[in-house]
């Protein structure tokens, strides 16, 4: 039985020509910078995200961290959105590690925080607070539906926590997805984020990596903190070469994806017993919900699924997220819509 996995797109195999260029990358010790391929993908994904300069980290996660380290020092507070990636999914690793303490504000439906709500939670200087010196921002917005954060909020958001004194991180592992729905290229999305970091694993592909780009004194800030995590790895151009790949051609068929989401969604929602957000999907996420009327759970619906070969996500009892990807091509996408209606039968 042939399986149809739509619970990530971080489940996306390495194309047949990321392979080649793997297996003939030329590579180097990159702990002393000096392997070529790495050196490239760094340039060019700075050059697409419109920074000074770029590293080459081996996940989203540690990007975060690294990214948050760099900004914090202990004891100081990041601004995050209560339905972020960096607050639910990532072990509390900045506390654990850094000893920075996570101020979590309401994520709206579209991703955003609303920046009345920052204001109020930036501390006064005084001795009995922490110091507020960053704030994340997620785009697309994973938990709030795959959304996408608009240029003028990032803008906004930027400006005010500018203005505040504080920072602003974009945890944009999927800003090529934001980019591809709004029209706007991911550099202008993150124009004036101090820090970025964004996947190459995901929808892009690639087997391993993502990477954060910054000013020039912001990534040598960046590489010691990824020695100091054991995350500086030697000939990884084999991995980097994919991620050229990724970043030059991947990026550029993201709108394919999006578009089986949209027929995904629109087959899924003539199912009796589904039922959808308005307005969604924005990119490649698409969040079905079981109407009350349905006895069975997320948890036996998603067992059903399985049996029949396809793989969804659940999340909560009354939700799936189902993701497409390049793996998924358009015969797949009406195959499980037949199985979800099976199932639901
Ligand atoms: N997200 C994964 C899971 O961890 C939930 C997924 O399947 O979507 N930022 C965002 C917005 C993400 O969605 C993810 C992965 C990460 C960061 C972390 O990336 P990795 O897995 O490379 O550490």
């Amino acid at each position: 039985m042939k399986i149809i996995d739509m619970r990530s797109d971080t489940v996306t195999l390495p194309t047949e020509e990321m392979r080649s260029v793997m297996a003939s990358a030329k590579v180097g010790d990159d702990v002393y910078g000096e392997d070529p391929t790495v050196n490239e993908l760094q340039d060019i994904s700075a050059r697409m995200l419109g920074k000074e300069a770029g590293l080459f980290i081996p996940s989203g996660t540690m990007g975060n961290l690294i990214a948050t380290l760099v900004h914090c020092q202990r004891g100081d507070e990041v601004i995050m959105g209560d339905l972020g990636h960096t607050f639910l999914f990532e072990a509390g690793g900045i506390s654990a590690l850094g000893g920075i303490f996570p101020h979590t504000l309401k994520n709206q439906p579209d991703g955003t925080i609303h920046l009345d709500d920052m204001k109020k939670a930036i501390r006064p200087d005084d001795v009995h607070h922490p110091i507020s010196r960053l704030v994340i921002l997620e785009n697309t917005h994973n938990r709030c539906g795959g959304v996408v954060l608009s240029r003028e909020y990032m803008t906004n958001a930027a400006d005010f926590a500018h203005e505040k004194g504080l920072f602003l991180h974009i945890d944009g592992a999927r800003i090529f997805n934001a980019a591809a729905t709004s029209g706007v290229p991911a550099k202008d999305l993150v124009q004036s984020a101090d820090s970025v970091t964004f996947c190459l694993s995901k929808g892009l592909c690639a087997p391993v990596g993502s990477v954060l780009v910054g000013s020039q004194a912001f990534i040598l800030r960046a590489k010691r903190i990824r020695k100091m995590l054991g995350g500086g790895m030697r000939q990884v151009g084999v991995l980097a070469a994919a991620g050229i790949i990724a970043v030059n051609k991947m990026t550029n068929r993201l709108t394919e994806d999006h578009r089986r989401a949209a027929i995904l969604a629109e087959g899924l929602a003539k199912i009796p017993g589904i039922t959808f957000e308005m307005g969604m999907p924005q990119t490649n996420m698409v969040f079905a919900f079981l109407s009350p009327e349905v006895a069975k759970n997320t948890a036996d619906v998603s067992r059903g699924l399985s049996e029949r070969g396809l793989k969804v996500g659940v999340v909560g009892h009354r939700s799936f997220r189902l993701v497409t990807h390049y793996w998924i091509g358009d015969e797949d996408i009406e195959t499980a819509i037949q199985i979800f209606s099976d199932t639901l039968k």
